[in-house]
């Protein structure tokens, strides 16, 4: 299985890259973002908690993530893999998808982490804003707040795939098509 973590700041590109890699080598995208809106538009009691969190720029209890991840790869056995995007986003949960995954045999091969300056995000995010509805897209203050939850208790993240040897660091400035080429030859390599 190949199964790969991409990771990177809010407005970085991983949904976007995430769309053209699962194409391009049959993946199954696992976005918890995407995961989380939709139980928003479904109105359960677990996207009423999320909505206010998400709103706010706050991240999720890692235990709703987990267990949202853990049902998808229950539900996908015969994949030929995975993109995290979007997840882990803390220490706890990149421990937990180690042991789900070890339990299924199987372990993530890299992580991308894809590096876009704090004005380049800000600029993105707003922009989105503009037509995505997003209530998190909309306001700089509620951006500024993603950034810092990221900087504060996503970022580490990295360490902990970089101790197994699996951090790779991507540019994520420069057109889509480009960094989508830099991501595929890290893949590849
Ligand atoms: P996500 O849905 O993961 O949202 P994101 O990080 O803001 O978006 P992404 O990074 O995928 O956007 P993209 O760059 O593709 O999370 C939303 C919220 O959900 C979090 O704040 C948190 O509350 C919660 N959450 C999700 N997962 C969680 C977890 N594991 N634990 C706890 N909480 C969790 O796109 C941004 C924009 O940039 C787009 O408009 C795109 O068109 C544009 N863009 C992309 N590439 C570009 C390029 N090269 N040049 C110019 N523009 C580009």
């Amino acid at each position: 299985m190949r199964n790969i973590v991409l990771f990177g700041p809010p407005g970085a590109g991983k949904g976007t890259q995430s769309s053209k890699l699962i194409s391009k080598y049959q993946l199954i995208h696992l976005s918890t973002g995407d995961l989380l809106r939709s139980e928003i538009s479904a109105g359960t009691a677990l996207g009423l908690e999320a909505k206010g969190l998400m709103d706010k720029g706050l991240l999720v209890p890692d235990e709703v993530v987990i267990g949202m991840i853990a049902a998808k790869l229950d539900a996908n056995t015969n994949a030929a893999g995975f993109i995290f995007d979007g997840f882990p986003r803390t220490h706890a949960q990149a421990a937990a998808l180690d042991a789900l995954l070890e339990e299924k045999h199987t372990n993530i091969q890299v992580m991308l982490s894809l590096e876009v300056s704090n004005e380049e995000l800000m600029k993105r995010l707003l922009l989105r804003g503009k037509d995505s509805g997003r209530a998190d897209d909309q306001n700089p203050e509620i951006i500024g707040k993603r950034i810092e939850e990221y900087n504060a208790k996503t970022k580490p993240v990295a360490a902990y795939y970089q101790a197994q040897g699996k951090l790779k660091n991507i540019p994520g400035m420069g057109s889509v098509d480009e960094i989508f080429d830099a991501l595929c030859i890290a893949i590849n390599g």
